[in-house]
């Protein structure tokens, strides 16, 4: 963190010179606050909503957002164009980001259903479907972020999802950012809602007298959108699922002597930036001590330089520079933590994506600075942290649909398969399905010898 001198700085580890739990432990993400005491603080929330809803809904958002001037929790499209004036600059950098999400998303579609004959006359297939209503939620707080509607509604507009419905919290003065209701209006939603944290999940998971009640819910948030997410995702009562756990924004970047240290630096600060609980990890393959100090000296010069260097330097204060000896320990360490985003800042990246088992997304050589992912490049920004990258995928086309599966056999079909199926029923004592089969069986024999 910041150390005697003012200087904002990352703890260093020599991973040679130290025995493997030390590194365990540099590598731990940084606690998060009881998931039970937020639940106390998020539960009586949700109770509230599915009690009270509109009403109790617009009283969260006058009280959490100081939007005292807000009269209805809801706008609904078509939106006005007054509450979408942007800057020239602005539409066409919406517009071409828009685009490649969209490009990017609409490539992932499975353009005919699967089939499979599994025996003569035995056909499985599985075809797509949109989930009908989704609820796609943008965090407020101390960034305004556009781009993270993108990353959900373009997807959500590829897919063919009926209802798209947008919460967000509105500023002080009741109104949406300008860039947030454009996306809105661009991807097709059918409403905005003005309210952030569990009050916001609570209304799309439940419904309110004019908050649409969606079937999935999707987008990042603080822990009190993260713990409503999880309740309410439990609840059957709610029929409701979400797209995964979420936690502070990550970067791990591997820098090998051919990295820049300015570009190296420049990475670890656009992630470090987004809070004071986000952490950045950069390991440095074989470097020496002047290219070790290089990347120092830049990530100081630079962080001083950051409108938000309080926020930067709350991250840099639980973040390290892991010191390695070759690529496969970095991929070794890099695969254990499981970054959401992994920048391969050395000389050959392509062949070293090949031993990428864990992250979220993966950015690519030296023209490649995680930045592009957020905002333009065409990649979902929306990831798992926390280790989630373990098991989870980022936001994709996938997250929008269902796969539904169907069977089709022909008599011929039913008599290849037809034994194994009554054999089975008999081991489970399940004699209803044994019949289901056997009386077809039976009158296929009758009706053949009949004829
Ligand atoms: N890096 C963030 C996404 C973001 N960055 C939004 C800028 N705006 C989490 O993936
Ligand atoms: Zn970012």
């Amino acid at each position: 963190g910041l150390n005697k001198d003012g200087r904002i700085q990352m703890h260093r580890y020599i991973t040679a010179e130290e025995d493997p739990a030390t590194i365990q432990e540099a590598l731990k993400r940084p606690s998060q606050r009881s998931t039970e005491k937020i639940m106390g603080i998020v539960n009586p929330i949700i109770k509230d909503i599915r009690e009270r809803g509109d009403q109790a809904l617009l009283e969260y958002t006058h009280k959490f957002e100081k939007a005292t001037s807000l009269t209805s929790p809801v706008l609904k499209a078509p939106f006005p164009a007054s509450l979408m004036q942007l800057p020239q600059e602005t539409i066409e950098a919406i517009d071409i980001s828009f685009e490649n999400i969209r490009k990017f998303h609409a490539a992932q579609k499975e353009e005919k259903p699967l089939e499979v004959e599994t025996m003569p006359g035995v056909v499985c297939s599985r075809f797509v479907r949109p989930i009908e209503s989704v609820g796609l939620y943008v965090p407020g707080g101390t960034a305004v972020l556009p781009s993270t509607a993108m990353m959900l509604g373009v997807p959500a507009m590829v897919a063919g999802c009926k209802n798209i419905v947008i919460a967000s919290p509105p500023r002080s003065d009741g109104r949406l950012t300008p860039e947030i209701v454009y996306v809105a209006h661009k991807v097709g939603a059918e409403s905005i809602v003005l309210a952030g944290g569990g009050q916001a999940i609570a209304a799309m998971a439940y419904g309110t007298e004019n908050v649409s009640k969606v079937d999935k819910i999707l987008g990042p948030g603080n822990q009190f959108v993260t713990a409503a997410k999880m309740i309410v995702s439990n609840d059957t009562s709610a029929n409701v699922s979400i797209d995964m756990p979420a936690g502070p924004s990550e970067v791990l970047v591997i820098a090998d002597k051919t990295a820049n240290p300015a570009f190296v630096a420049s990475d670890l600060l656009s992630q470090a930036e987004h809070g004071v609980d986000s952490q950045v990890v950069c390991i440095a393959v074989d470097l020496n001590d002047a290219q070790l100090q290089a990347i120092d000296d830049e990530l100081h010069k630079q962080a001083m330089a950051l409108p938000r260097v309080d926020m930067v330097r709350g991250a840099i204060e639980h973040s390290v520079t892991l010191v390695v000896k070759d690529i496969e320990e970095a991929m070794r360490l890099s695969n254990q933590y499981a970054p959401e985003h992994l920048i391969l800042q050395v000389a050959d990246p392509v062949g070293v994506r090949e031993m990428v088992q864990n992250a979220g997304s993966v950015f690519l050589g030296e023209w490649t600075p995680e930045s592009v992912g957020d905002y333009s490049a065409g990649v979902n920004h929306s990831l798992p942290t926390y280790g989630y990258a373990k098991q989870y995928s980022g936001v994709n086309l996938a997250s929008y649909v269902k796969h539904i599966t169907s069977s089709n056999l022909t008599a011929e079909g039913l008599k290849n398969v037809g034994t194994a199926v009554m054999r089975l029923a008999a081991v489970e004592e399940l004699h209803a399905h044994e019949r289901a089969v056997r009386i077809r069986l039976d009158h296929m024999a009758k009706t053949s010898a009949a004829s």
